[in-house]
């Protein structure tokens, strides 16, 4: 740790040392409960222009939006909740050994401008900030909000990495493949089945994990299965194991596709673990297996964006669902950076070996 901490001046006047010299402590080693509220207290960076000029390898980005939520709502509180739950100063990932931000540039760029309650709007000002924020050559990583989000942020990252072709892993509970809820066809269940629809992803190359309880029912399964999706219900991992089912979540997304997109809804951990979200599905994957698979896919395959998606804090306790959702993009940020060192040193000896 870098920490100076400042010590008084020796034969102070006043014999209460009020007069003493204390170095300021400097931002980045303030408290994580103090100062300004920003992803592991990353630069905070909203400005296009600045964006464009920097060129960070990682952008983070809230969307404080609810209004899609076919049960409790809440998740509009998701993206400070996030960013707050954070009790150390510590970058160093222990898991891969190595410190994220020496390797990669990464900024938040703050909230997107929602206004409650007019949801067409949301999605239109999410699709372009994704857009402004990627022109930037930034990864876009979303704090939700709700999952109805990834419909216009899977879209925008889809059309700024064309024609390379994107794929999904999707980490949730639930498939959100329904055609509409109740008429919505924009609700928080349906984002998949959109963007399916609308050739965004090859169905052959959206892979699910972790699905469980009631939902989907058989007919929508069956339209799943025509659309060439692949799943990994809980089950999956309960008798195999979760690296054996992320290994062939892998292989499975990467088949027909270029880059990988991973979403997170939270509610696919155990509400034991992450009991802040909408719509809680008993017996679900351990906040642990979530961590590593995270880890596993951005230092295994090309990561296009990632969202983390409906923490709901007024369901929480103790901000452990915050806590998993802001290990969620920690993990994501070191597995790139692994996948980055690893490039580097393979292409270093290429050009080593004699010609
Ligand atoms: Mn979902």
């Amino acid at each position: 740790m870098s920490r100076r901490l400042g010590r008084p001046r020796m034969g102070s006047a006043r014999p209460d040392a009020w007069d003493a010299t204390y170095p300021p402590i400097g931002a980045a080693d303030l408290p994580t409960y103090a100062g300004p509220v920003a992803w592991c207290r990353r630069p905070y960076v909203t400005d296009v222009d600045a964006l464009r000029a920097r060129r960070p390898d990682v952008a983070i980005m809230g969307v404080p939006f609810d209004d899609r939520v076919s049960n409790r709502p809440g998740a509009r509180f998701g993206p400070r909740a996030i960013r707050e739950a954070n009790s150390t100063t510590g970058v160093h990932s222990i898991a891969l050994g190595l410190e994220p931000f020496d390797v990669l540039d990464v900024v938040d760029t703050g909230d997107v401008d929602i206004i409650p309650a007019w949801p067409e709007r949301a999605h239109a000002v999410t699709y372009q900030r994704v857009r402004d924020v990627m022109a930037s050559g930034a990864v876009p990583v979303v704090l939700g909000g709700d999952h109805s989000l990834s419909w216009p942020v899977v879209t925008a990252v889809a059309e700024a990495v064309a024609p390379r072709r994107l794929a999904m892993l999707h980490f949730d509970a639930h498939a959100d493949t329904a055609d509409d809820e109740s008429g919505v066809r924009a609700g928080h269940g349906t984002p998949m089945r959109r963007l399916v629809e609308a050739g965004v992803i090859d169905g052959r190359s959206l892979v699910q994990v972790g699905l469980r309880g009631c939902w989907p029912p058989p007919e929508v399964f069956a339209w799943m299965g025509e659309q060439g999706l692949r799943w990994h219900p809980m089950t999956e991992i309960e008798e195999r194991g979760v690296d054996a089912v992320v290994d062939d979540a892998m292989a499975e997304a990467t088949e027909h596709a270029d880059l990988v997109y991973l979403s997170i809804d939270v509610d696919v951990v155990d509400p034991g673990m992450a009991p802040g979200t909408g719509t809680p599905e008993p017996g679900g994957m351990l906040t642990r297996e979530l961590l590593r698979s995270v880890r596993r896919i951005a230092s295994g395959v090309d990561l296009a964006g990632l969202d983390v998606m409906e923490v709901a804090p007024p369901y929480d306790h103790a901000e452990v669902t915050a806590m998993v959702a802001h290990r969620c993009v920690f993990e994501a940020v070191s597995g790139m950076a692994a996948r980055r060192l690893a490039r580097a040193a393979a292409s270093t000896r290429r050009r080593r070996v004699p010609a």
